[in-house]
């Protein structure tokens, strides 16, 4: 059986790997709703986020009880994730480990195979990560002891867990409909002391969403699904918390910004203390496609100027294009042609360039 070391609260370790420069705002949301969660902060000791494996096994050497490893995987993650997951297997034997993300396989013939290639993957979760990894702690609690059978004994929803007999696959985990519910990491101080101004990007999410299905995507495992705004007065405090913070370049996660009418206001929050303070330098958004209403009718007020002077925002300048273009009937055929007018930007198949620093290999040293 798993135990969690009875001396003391199990240590939770966030971590995503590889890059101080990209930490996971999805483990900061995690961990602050889980911090938020009645109990759960008494029993549990949250460790900092970490980005790097060096840190990690520094951790775990000097103190080899079981932990919970939470893992957010991306494209960009997903090596040196498996790389901890297997470290801590090893150097902490009774640990749980978490896979969440979009990099993490979820339809169930892939999921499996996952299994079988990374015997120190525990646990692996679909869909948003906030409900289903506080229920995941809720269950440690009550049980008394850290241990991955405990979850598919509960049947906790989006979940796939290694049991002794085999994997048990949950039914999906339901949406947050309220997000309101869910605290900012940024503002919570989940990731402060990741030298916010070293920052690649800070992203924030305005909404939740996509209402189209485009086969190949995966956005935030949410396309098709009713699109859910977070309160206006945190979106703007998350900027502000950005600004002042000093980072560089503001990236809006959503899948469709300019779909309402309150983005052109967040828009101009965003221009207005970049004329104050210099910053974000960089504003990225993916705008709305099929239906740009707000984008268009607010040509006039420019939502790529309210953005940040213009010149600061390129995937704006594509966007525009975009939805002046003859092409923008299909979004992504539009883009690609406004990508040949941009700034001589090459056209890729599918997926808009973004301008990354120089030499930028998934990888950013700050100047
Ligand atoms: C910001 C972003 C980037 C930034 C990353 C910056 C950074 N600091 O991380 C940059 C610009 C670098 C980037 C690059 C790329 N990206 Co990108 N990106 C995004 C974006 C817009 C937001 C990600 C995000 O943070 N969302 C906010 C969080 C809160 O939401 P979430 O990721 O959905 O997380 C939830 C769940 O997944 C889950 N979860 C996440 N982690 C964990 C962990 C645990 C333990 C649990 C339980 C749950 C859990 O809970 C979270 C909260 O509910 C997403 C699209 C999207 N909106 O999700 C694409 C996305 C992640 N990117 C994608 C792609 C394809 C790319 C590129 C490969 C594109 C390209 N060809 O250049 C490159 C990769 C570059 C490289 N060299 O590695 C894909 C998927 C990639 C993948 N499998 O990881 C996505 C999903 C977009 C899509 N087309 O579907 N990207
Ligand atoms: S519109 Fe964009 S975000 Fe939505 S499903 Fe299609 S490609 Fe994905």
């Amino acid at each position: 059986m798993r135990t969690a070391d009875p001396m003391g609260p199990t240590r939770i370790v966030p971590f995503a790997g590889g890059d101080r420069s990209l930490p996971s705002l999805a483990l900061g949301g995690i961990t602050a709703f889980a911090r938020s969660r009645p109990g759960l902060g008494g029993v549990f000791r949250f460790v900092p986020q970490m980005t790097e494996l060096a840190e990690l096994e520094s951790l775990l050497r000097s103190d080899s009880s079981p932990i919970v490893l939470l893992l957010s995987n991306y494209l960009w993650t997903a090596a040196t994730n498996l790389q901890a997951s297997a470290l801590a297997a090893e150097v902490a034997p009774g640990s749980v480990t978490v896979h969440g993300g979009p990099h993490t396989p979820h339809y169930s013939g892939d999921n499996r195979r996952y299994f079988e290639m990374h015997s120190h993957v525990d646990v692996t979760v679909r869909q948003e990560g906030e409900l289903t990894t506080a229920r995941i702690l809720s269950a440690f609690a009550e049980a008394g002891r850290v241990d991955a059978s405990v979850l598919a004994a509960l049947n906790v929803p989006g979940c796939t867990v290694r049991t002794p007999t085999g994997l048990h696959r949950a039914d999906d985990v339901e949406r947050i409909d309220d997000l309101s519910v869910l605290p900012s990491a940024y503002l919570g101080g989940e990731l402060s002391h990741l030298t916010p101004e070293r920052w690649m990007f800070g992203i924030i999410e305005t909404n939740r969403g996509c209402p189209y299905g485009c086969t190949y995507c995966d956005w935030g495992q949410a396309t098709l699904s009713r699109v859910r705004k977070f309160p206006l007065e945190r979106v703007l405090a998350e900027i502000d918390w950005l600004v002042d913070h000093r980072v560089a370049t503001i990236f809006i996660a959503d899948a469709n910004f300019g779909i309402f009418g309150r983005d052109v206001e967040i828009a101009d929050h965003i221009a207005r203390r970049r004329n104050e303070t210099g910053y974000p330098r960089h504003a990225i958004a993916t705008f709305t496609k099929n239906t740009n209403r707000h984008v268009r009718d607010h040509r006039d007020l420019d939502l790529g100027r309210h953005l940040g002077g213009g010149r600061a925002v390129d995937a704006d300048d594509r966007s525009r294009d975009a939805v002046d273009g003859p092409a923008a009937e299909h979004p992504h055929r539009a883009i690609r042609g406004a990508q040949r007018r941009v700034r001589g930007a090459r056209p890729t198949r599918g997926v808009r360039p973004h301008r990354w620093p120089a030499g930028f290999d998934g990888r950013f040293v700050p100047p």
